[in-house]
């Protein structure tokens, strides 16, 4: 019988979606379990990346349903955003339906694949009545003071001609677009998160189903320092200047200060001055590069003098202040004292403009001074000339300067984060409309509960300038809900990460109608007990959910204080790529005995790299899918790699997966009709019964274990191992116990691989007569007294050649071995007529003999 995988798989996707297999069941005799996977943006097409995140994820649904979990295992979309936008400028097509017909592509996508969605529980973030509750949380919000309204400074990306919160810059460009990101003033709306800052910090430290690495880009993220604000004064100005630092101790080392170009005083600090023309003109040349290159500990240090002079309120001598590149706005006081002699940044400046350095910590055992210091000295050490504090650890003179400035009101304790308040204005078209008004007489005034949604005028004209909303006339005229005057409406919609931070919550009661979701439902699933998606998310995603999750937890929407349980971040799809040094990078089907197809130039075989469409090395699912069927594509993204680490495509991987599931197949129609005669229970048991069930019992436990710790690969390798054990003793079977067990392991077997490769197994099994789903059965369980061999192989050599294995109960002494050993005939064989001069044993493994 050969195996027809098209016909199989489309057969039993029918079928579960006749019987509604997956569809969430809330029997509170078990115990919930809330699997999820990052739902993905609507762009066109499903990714190898995507395939790989959602059979990771199916396993985990389909093993913990076996175990008797109540399951929820829901799939949605992530539909709002640019690309759907740009297409619409592009090809003159609607972003709606745009996003709706690759939603529909997807989805049967997905179903492809058969994975085991409750897809009664779909949902488009861009459907009103999805972000119609966003908004709502929106207005909740904003009366309590959790979202406000500011000019300020943004990340601004031309391409996507939008703002950018802090999170979506990386390394200085746009996330999306990998565009260099510019600082532009802008009205925009935040997000409080900055109020959560303590509880998101304090939580990482509890949250133990997270790997380590995220946790720590976080708290990284977060950036909490304690410190102290220290005031300077100065004559010409009736305010002190304001500076934050983390080393109060080594207040009587601050030789000059520094003030960000940004700052509000540096202006103010040279108007009028001869300095003012030149002064103004490096403030502006500063502000034209990046902030992020400008903190580099590397990048060249450049300052302006002021000719102004702050007194240090320690030494009461009068020190510089300059305006310096490497001292930013948003963090601290955006002025800093500088320390030359204990920060690196400061030393570099020192050294550049002449600055003096003065020492005042000491290490132990050595004697640093200013002048012919080579570097910064920022380690432990004993205060030396600072006054009354000399001789102080570093510890203790933080918190005696920290109380003394304190006393004299010149200073206090402070905590800084890094952290900033997360700006969610976009202003683009496909996204989720900011709930507000403005009034020329009321301000800014938030739209009524009852009228919400406000909803996205879907006439609308893409011309590729600006903001489509702002033209819609329709739409931006409106009336003031306080004093019903004409008033304008709010043209800014979310940022999308809003949609994002709370899907999972509308998936415990997706159709809900009187809330964001029901408030029992919830309380019932949540926290997500297993997430599964990118690393690239590590910040942006799973902090703002993090935090949303706790504002709806504020608001009383729910009772949770951390969104998810456990998180599994899974490693890219890569492959081998090619370049041609003319023609850049080359598909595989251009490239032929490693020369380009184009010009017959060499080509490089480039680096594995992440698949991606610029690379040229993407592999399409669908076709795979058609080639191999989804079993196949489901394994090998499971067996090539352990779920968290990279992997890399290869095309003897899969069809060595095919072939693996071909030989499963093969095995089960071989054997599907052994007969058990005259089932006699009270046969001794056999050799082989006893190692039928040794290789059950041991290959269940490992397994159900590995499946457990997510070696998922290695779970499927032992079901590799069985298949062939099971290969090897087919045609060994004489007694009916063999033979019952013989048919127990192909059952169980079979149980096994479902998390993997369900639709086969669901052939199989009824092929061995079953008229049930093998899904819904229960996973098997294991004995553990018999997963211990009680007998082993031992090698016997003689004079170092192979001479014979025997069958030993595992640590049996060298007497009771050598005599067994004695006793095979093949040993005697070569014992015969010689002398036995040396006796090894090495105990379960080997027996050598050395004769003459
Ligand atoms: C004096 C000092 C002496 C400092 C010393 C460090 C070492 P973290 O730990 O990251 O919070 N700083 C403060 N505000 C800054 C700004 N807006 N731009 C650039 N640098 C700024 O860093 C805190 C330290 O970074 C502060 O402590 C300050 O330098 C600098 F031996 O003050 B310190
Ligand atoms: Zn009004």
């Amino acid at each position: 019988m050969h195996y027809n995988h098209s016909e199989v798989e489309s057969t039993w996707q029918k079928l579960w979606e006749e019987h509604k297999s997956y569809k969430t069941s809330k029997d509170e005799s078990k115990e919930k379990f809330y699997c999820l996977e990052m739902f993905p943006y609507p762009s066109g097409k499903i990714h190898m990346g995507h395939v790989r995140n959602y059979a990771i994820g199916d396993v985990v649904a389909r093993y913990k349903t076996m175990k008797g979990f109540n399951v929820i295992h829901p799939m949605g979309w992530d539909a709002f955003g640019l690309p759907a936008e740009n297409a619409a400028i592009k090809n003159k097509i609607h972003p709606a339906k745009w996003t709706y017909s690759n939603i529909k592509f997807m989805k049967e996508q997905l179903k492809k694949l058969g994975l085991s969605y409750d897809w009664d529980r779909e949902i488009a973030t861009c459907d009103p009545e999805y972000y119609k509750w966003e908004q709502l949380v929106f207005i909740k919000m904003f009366e309590k003071g959790l979202v406000y309204n500011k000019t300020s400074n943004v990340n601004w990306c031309e391409d996507c001609n939008t703002v950018l919160a802090n999170e979506q810059v990386e390394d200085g460009k746009c996330w999306r677009c990998g565009n260099d990101v510019e600082i532009k003033e802008l009205d925009g709306w935040f997000f409080k998160i900055s109020e959560y800052a303590d509880e998101l910090l304090d939580y990482t430290y509890k949250m133990d189903g997270w790997p380590e690495k995220v946790l720590t880009m976080q708290r990284n993220w977060i950036g909490k320092s304690h410190g102290a604000i220290i005031r300077f004064p100065l004559q010409e100005l009736d305010e002190p200047i304001e500076v934050f630092t983390t080393r109060p101790d080594t207040l009587y080392g601050a030789n000059f200060m520094l003030i960000a170009p940004e700052h509000p005083l540096t202006r103010q600090l040279i108007a009028g001055t001869e300095k003012e023309e030149e002064g103004i003109k490096f403030i502006n040349s500063i502000l034209k590069e990046e902030k992020i290159s400008r903190m580099a500990e590397d990048k060249e240090k450049k300052g302006f003098f002021t000719g102004k002079y702050v007194t240090n309120p320690m030494t009461n001598k009068q020190i510089p202040i300059y305006i310096a590149n490497y001292v930013l706005m948003d963090y601290g006081t955006g002025a800093i004292m500088a320390v030359p002699a204990h920060d690196q940044r400061d030393f570099d400046f020192a050294k550049e403009y002449n600055l003096p350095i003065t020492v005042v910590i000491q290490p132990e055992g050595k004697e640093l001074n200013g002048e012919n210091m080579e570097e910064a000295y920022a380690g432990d050490g004993y205060l030396v000339n600072s006054g009354k504090f000399n001789g102080l650890d570093v510890e203790t003179a933080k918190e005696k300067i920290t109380e003394y400035l304190n006393e004299n009101n010149l200073g206090e304790k402070t905590v800084n984060y890094r952290l900033k308040d997360w700006g969610i204005s976009r202003q683009r078209y496909w996204g989720a409309p900011i709930p507000v008004v403005h009034c020329e007489k009321c301000g800014v005034v938030p739209v009524k509960d009852e009228d919400l949604p406000v909803e996205l005028p879907l006439d609308v004209e893409f011309t590729g300038i600006g903001n489509p909303l702002e033209s819609a006339e329709e739409f931006v005229n409106t009336e003031c809900p306080r004093c019903s005057a004409p008033a304008k409406r709010e043209t800014d919609t979310m940022d999308t990460f809003v949609e994002s931070s709370w899907y999972f919550l509308r998936y415990c009661s997706p159709q809900c109608e009187t809330a964001p979701f029901n408030k029992d439902e919830a309380n019932y699933w949540m926290p997500v007990d297993q997430y599964i998606g990118g690393v690239e998310h590590a910040i942006m995603h799973l902090l703002y959910a993090r935090f949303y999750t706790k504002i709806l937890r504020d608001l009383g929407f729910l009772n949770v204080d951390e969104p998810f349980q456990n998180l599994l971040t899974q490693g890219m799809v890569c492959k081998e790529t090619y370049k041609c040094p003319i023609h850049g990078w080359l598909f595989p089907e251009e490239v032929e005995n490693d020369k380009c197809v184009i010009c017959d130039s060499d080509v490089e075989i480039g680096r594995v790299e992440k698949m991606s469409k610029s690379k040229k090395n993407v592999v399409d699912p669908d076709n795979l899918i058609k080639e191999y069927g989804a079993d196949t594509a489901r394994l090998f993204s499971l067996f090539a790699a352990p779920p968290d680490r990279d992997l890399e495509w290869n095309q003897q991987g899969v069809e060595g997966c095919y072939r693996f599931i071909n030989r499963v197949f093969r095995l089960v129609i071989n054997n599907m009709d052994l007969k058990v005669e005259n089932t006699n229970t009270e046969q001794k048991e056999s050799e082989l019964s006893k190692e039928l069930e040794y290789n059950l019992h041991s290959t269940i436990k490992k397994v159900t274990n590995d499946i457990e710790k997510f070696h998922l690969n290695t779970a499927v390798a032992a079901c590799m191992e069985m298949t062939n054990f099971l290969y090897q003793t087919e045609k060994k079977l004489k007694t009916d116990t063999e033979k019952i067990l013989y048919l127990q392991s192909l059952e169980i077997l079979l149980k096994m691989l479902t998390p993997f490769v369900p639709h086969v197994c669901e052939e199989l099994w009824g092929k061995l007569g079953n008229n049930t789903f093998i899904s819904n059965q229960d996973w098997p369980s294991f004995d553990e007294t018999k997963t211990v061999k009680d007998t082993t192989t031992i090698v016997v050599q003689i004079n170092g050649k192979v001479r014979a294995n025997i069958e030993l109960p595992v640590g049996a002494q060298k007497e009771e071995a050598l005599n067994s050993a004695k006793a095979d005939s093949k040993v005697q064989k070569h014992l015969e007529g010689k002398n036995l001069i040396k006796e090894i044993y090495v105990p379960d493994k080997l027996i050598s003999l050395v004769v003459k």
